[in-house]
């Protein structure tokens, strides 16, 4: 984690007026920021960027994403336990991270983590609490470990806002040493571990871009062991090792008219996605050819779409192979450009 006052790169300080700018000035910097390049291509398969993963998450995201041929993950909205373990055990096979929202579960008891996890064991896919801690790090740091979710004990991968500065990674980074440090003591091996950062969001207005962006790169690639990659609307570091998740994904319905290769095509600025609909409340929706192909993530998080289908472990497929074949066609394309 980068302290106040250690070294950003190529970047000016306008408080102290130096070459050597502190963390603020790499939030608070009146320039223009250089907006993170979409660095699309050339792109890698999953596979091949498991060796530049320092984070425990990341590399079994990767492998998990490779075996089952899935860059899926289950955003399971639902608000009572047995919603969510039913959701699991027909979505299981299809996806690579289940994405869920415990808060919301009208019943929650300890029962869940724990049957969630014999779930992902059984259908070999990873947890992710979507829990968007954003307080100081002790606090984040007592969120994550305690209270009635104990979350850090059974949750693969959590996010953040960095609204509070670097301290939020070092605090949520805490519980986590602490179980490597205990299991050290027992012998027994840690289950992966990873941190999102929230660099944008899918929202309409979403205040996390630019410079607030840029910044949220800089804080992940200063911990690349404990930050695991991205929730953003298109790939902004180039880093290999960091995977970008893009929530805000439907594919058109049978019915719609809208097919998705026009929809995506009509995506003529990079850094903006194409947006394919809307909820009444600001959520945004993008294909998953537009979000893999022409912006370069790597994982769709998709909610709603799935869970209110009819079959809800068919539609689960359906998104499964589009998102794969938009991986697919994004190796092609980057192959052709070789
Ligand atoms: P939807 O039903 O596919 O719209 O659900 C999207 C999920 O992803 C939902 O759980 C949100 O809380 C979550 N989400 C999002 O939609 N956009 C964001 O920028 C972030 C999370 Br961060």
């Amino acid at each position: 984690v980068i302290a106040r006052g250690e070294r950003w790169p190529e970047r000016w300080c306008h408080r102290f007026k130096s070459a050597d700018p502190c963390f603020s000035c790499a939030s608070q910097s009146p320039e223009p920021p250089t907006s993170p390049a979409p660095s699309v291509y050339p792109r890698l398969s999953y596979s091949a960027r498991l060796p530049f993963c320092r984070n425990s998450a990341a590399r079994a995201l990767l492998k998990v994403v490779d075996r089952k041929k899935s860059n899926l993950c289950l955003s399971a909205d639902v608000t009572t336990k047995e919603q969510l373990l039913r959701l699991a055990e027909q979505a299981g096979p299809h996806i690579c991270l289940l994405k869920t929202h415990m808060d919301i579960l009208s019943d929650f008891d300890a029962t869940v983590p724990a049957a969630l996890l014999a779930l992902s064991e059984k259908h070999d896919f990873l947890l992710f609490e979507d829990r968007k801690f954003a307080d100081i790090g002790s606090t984040v740091a007592a969120q994550y470990s305690g209270g009635v979710y104990r979350i850090a004990s059974w949750s693969h991968i959590v996010n953040a806002h960095a609204i509070a500065g670097p301290g939020i990674l070092a605090g949520l980074k805490q519980p986590v040493e602490k179980q490597l440090k205990e299991s050290n003591v027992e012998g027994s091996t840690v289950a992966p571990r990873g941190l999102l950062l929230i660099a944008e969001m899918s929202s309409s207005g979403s205040l996390a871009t630019g410079s607030y962006t840029t910044a949220n790169l800089l804080m992940a690639e200063a911990d690349p062991e404990w930050v695991c990659g991205f929730i953003c609307q298109r790939a902004i570091s180039k880093e290999k090792g960091m995977i970008h998740m893009s929530p805000g994904v439907q594919l058109p319905t049978d019915e719609d008219a809208v097919a998705p290769a026009a929809a995506a095509s009509s995506s003529s600025f990079p850094s903006t996605p194409a947006r394919t609909g809307t909820d009444s409340l600001g959520q945004q929706y993008t294909s998953p050819r537009d979000l893999l192909v022409t912006h370069g993530t790597d994982i769709i998080i998709v909610g709603r779409a799935i869970i209110q289908a009819k079959d809800a472990a068919k539609e689960c497929e359906r998104y499964r192979k589009a998102g794969w074949e938009a991986y697919e066609e994004s190796l092609a394309a980057s192959d052709a450009k070789k």
